[in-house]
């Protein structure tokens, strides 16, 4: 397989092919699956996000660019990530003739994204009207060591005549959102610059239509053979909106000429905007003389790196573990290790869909991954919480409650960016409610915070950050609980729980319990901290006026939150009233054993029935696990799993753990395989919209707390209680725990192996037993 893809290639792109458990390829060129390409070969580096579009552009195609933090509203109805000018394109002509894709016979095609080092290669052969066959290899990179710079190369070579090519450098300031989407269409920007970059290369700068916000691009394409500059005319034109460059070259039969296109984008973000283009320039002079290969080169050893840390081994099963990869990849280049400010929307940096909000997805889904992996971007993720608490607390107060109240969905200035109305692609507009009433987000991002502070241990986090946002999340909940005179008891009207076709409810079982943790916890935590660090303790409870009557008062309160669930029995209720719906089960399967909608939903409304659409109690076991019983978990895991749809990408990875922690691992290896090819087979079809971001969390929390069954406890140990299923020989990967970096390895007996490969030796708890975790040298 590994030298079958590389065979694709010609001798000058071997360096940006990996064997073949690296590659997603693309074996053929069909229009109708660009969109989905485009999404699957997206380039991120933590900075900006470029989707895989081709170089030349083609009529299905939405071209984006995206700089995490660049956000717009304008005319539509939110917040949303703006598309910035597309750097990307680059045409050739000969004799008039686009030699494209789309307007020549395609001889040969194979497209395939390197992950292992985070490029796009390319390889086509294309015949045009008159005859005349090209062929065309391509890389394309994003750099993660210096996130302002990214590259296309093209090695071109006339097969069967020679001539002159001539050639479009393009910056598209025309871009807009949504292009194809005629009710959601919006420009986001407006052009302030259209220029000649420095002597040569086009410049490009644009400004958001609501802030003003600067980014300024540019662009230069060098062109050699054998070495030597082939350029003959070098020629800027501003066509509007539209930075052209053109540039000709004289090309002879089988020849192959080298065209590298440059680019550059910084944003007011960065810079001030009087320094925009000078500091583009800069840029741009400096990558020229590190050149196309030296800049790849670092970007490489980049990737390596990040792979070092975060790839998992699967022997036995070849493309699980590349599918595994592939959402590790993406959602590891997504991040960013030095902007706080910014966090990862539901499709990452790859589509326009939720306009690169940030949800619950982030805390529960993601931030597992890289506590473990790469610490220093799960802080940046909750940082960015606490830059956004002052937000919190306006939400709360114009809701009328106490505290912060996140909203369900987070730009960048912290205000709720879910929009009031939907409209769906028929017409039909209809009121949407998760903003109002899908509160547990707020318990979501205090667990996340407990969760990484658990896992790295970061006092420092939690001193100056995350304790304050725990507090004022958990005054949040105080003023969400009712007292109910009559039953003596606190209740949480007017929610909607993970589960969102049931919405709203009261006391949905999964909130309660949410909120419950999230009093407990502050409690426990207030006495840590006056215990240990009295100090910083009263600083910050004297600032944000934390009083231990109210603690008190807390803690009254949350002994007597409502928890449903089925009388004289452990079987939760997911909301009060849910056992008195219409009771439907799920009793068929797909051929991929999928649930098939039950027929009654035709003429009944789902709300109408106990069908769910993802892990809402399930989600609840998950999290809090050590609240619950062996068998409670096993009843309420095997009566929900009979009555949940997945209609959200959030639930296979969840219910796979879940099953596998009670011994129910019929489905699990099923649910993984599920979770991990939903992007690459578009098992949802809106892979065209960006990468299922939650989901490839999920699919990584599958793999290490599903089937390596680990988790660390509460006193910061960790445990593996593995469960491999029979398809894998070994699983290997690495993680991070607060003093030691340690690589863990099962094998098919379900021996377990932990070598530390730096920091200190560490205890580890195997199916229970103490181990210690030791050095390789010893
Ligand atoms: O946060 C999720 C939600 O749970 C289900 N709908 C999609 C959202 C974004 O991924």
């Amino acid at each position: 397989m590994g030298h079958t893809i590389k065979n694709k290639f010609s001798e000058q792109l071997q360096e940006y092919v990996s064997s073949g458990e690296w590659m997603i390829v693309q074996e053929d060129y069909k229009p109708e699956e660009n969109l989905k390409y485009e999404s699957l070969f997206c380039l991120t580096n933590g900075y900006l996000g470029t989707r895989g579009s081709h170089e030349e552009g083609t009529a299905r195609s939405i071209p984006c660019t995206y700089i995490n933090g660049v956000f717009d509203k304008s005319e539509t109805f939110m917040r949303e990530l703006a598309n910035m000018p597309n750097w990307l394109l680059l045409r050739l002509y000969v004799e008039k003739e686009l030699i494209g894709i789309e307007n020549c016979e395609i001889l040969s095609f194979t497209r395939a994204l390197n992950m292992r080092h985070a490029a796009l290669v390319k390889s086509v052969c294309l015949r045009d009207r008159k005859g005349r066959e090209t062929r065309i290899e391509s890389v394309r990179f994003i750099s993660r060591k210096h996130v302002h710079r990214m590259a296309v190369k093209l090695y071109v070579t006339p097969l069967n005549y020679s001539g002159i090519i001539e050639a479009e450098n393009i910056i598209d300031g025309t871009v807009i959102n949504f292009c194809d989407a005629p009710r959601f269409k919006v420009k986001h920007t407006y052009l302030t610059a259209n220029e000649v970059l420095e002597e040569k290369g086009a410049y490009l700068e644009t400004a958001t239509r609501d802030d003003h916000l600067h980014e300024g691009c540019g662009t230069c394409v060098q062109i050699v053979q054998g070495g030597r500059d082939v350029v003959k005319t070098n020629m800027f034109h501003s066509f509007g909106e539209q930075a052209v460059e053109f540039l000709d070259f004289d090309v002879c039969e089988g020849e192959t000429a080298e065209l590298t296109k440059y680019a550059v984008i910084y944003t007011e973000r960065e810079v001030k905007k009087e320094a925009l283009k000078e500091t583009v320039q800069k840029e741009m002079r400096d990558f020229r003389e590190t050149g196309f290969e030296a800049e790849f080169a670092m970007h490489k050893e980049c990737y390596e790196r990040l792979w070092q840390e975060a790839d998992i081994r699967i022997e036995g099963d070849g493309e699980l573990n590349k599918a595994v990869r592939f959402n590790i990849f993406h959602l590891m280049s997504t991040a960013s290790e030095f902007d706080s400010h910014v966090n990862i929307g539901a499709k990452l940096l790859h589509g326009e869909e939720y306009g690169g909000h940030a949800f619950w997805d982030t805390e529960l889904f993601m931030l597992p991954f890289f506590a473990y992996t790469f610490p220093e971007k799960a802080r940046n993720l909750e940082t960015y919480r606490y830059h956004l608490l002052p937000a919190a607390r306006e939400n709360a107060a114009a809701n009328g409650y106490r505290g912060a109240q996140y909203p369900w969905e987070s730009a960048d200035d912290g205000t709720e960016q879910c929009p009031d109305w939907t409209i769906e692609p028929d017409g039909t507009c209809y009121r949407c409610y998760v903003a109002v009433y899908e509160h547990h987000v707020t318990a979501a991002v205090a667990f996340g915070i407990a969760n990484y502070v658990r896992i790295t241990k970061d006092v420092d986090f939690l001193l100056h950050m995350g304790a304050e946002i725990l507090i004022e999340t958990a005054r949040f909940w105080m003023s969400r609980c009712q007292y109910i005179e009559e039953k003596d008891r606190y209740e949480i009207h007017q929610v909607t729980g993970p589960d969102e076709w049931h919405e709203p409810v009261d006391n949905n079982v999964y909130t309660n319990y949410l909120a419950r943790w999230n009093l407990r916890y502050v409690i426990e935590l207030a006495k840590t901290l006056r215990q240990e660090h009295g100090e910083a303790y009263t600083r910050l409870s004297e600032r944000i006026n934390l009083t231990e009557e109210e603690l008190a008062a807390w803690n009254k309160v949350q002994g007597k939150i409502y928890l449903p669930k089925k009388e004289g029995t452990q079987l939760l209720e997911q909301f009060e009233g849910y056992f008195d719906l219409k009771e439907v089960l799920i009793d068929k399967y797909d051929k991929n054993d999928w649930p098939v909608r039950p027929e009654i939903l035709k003429t009944t409304k789902t709300s109408e029935t106990q069908i769910i659409k993802q892990a809402d109690v399930v989600m609840l076991l998950h999290l809090l696990g050590e609240e619950f019983d062996e068998e409670t978990m096993k009843l309420n895991y095997s009566y929900y799993e009979k009555r949940t749809m997945h209609g959200s990408s959030l639930s296979p990875s969840i219910y796979a753990i879940m099953g596998l922690k009670v011994g129910d691992s019929s489905k699990a290896y099923r649910y993984l395989r599920r979770a991990a090819f939903l992007d690459l087979i578009d098992l949802q079809g809106n892979t065209r919209e960006g990468i299922h971001a939650a989901n490839a969390g999920g699919v990584w929390q599958t793999v290490i707390f599903g089937f390596a069954g680990l988790w660390t406890d509460d006193g910061g140990r960790l445990h593996v209680n593995p469960r491999l299923p029979g398809e894998w020989k070994s699983l290997s990967f690495r993680i991070h725990c607060p003093e030691s970096w340690l690589q863990i390895e099962i094998d098919e007996a379900q021996e377990v192996k932990v070598t530390v490969l730096e920091g200190k030796e560490t205890d580890i708890f195997v199916n229970g037993e103490l181990k210690k975790a030791r050095r390789i040298s010893q």
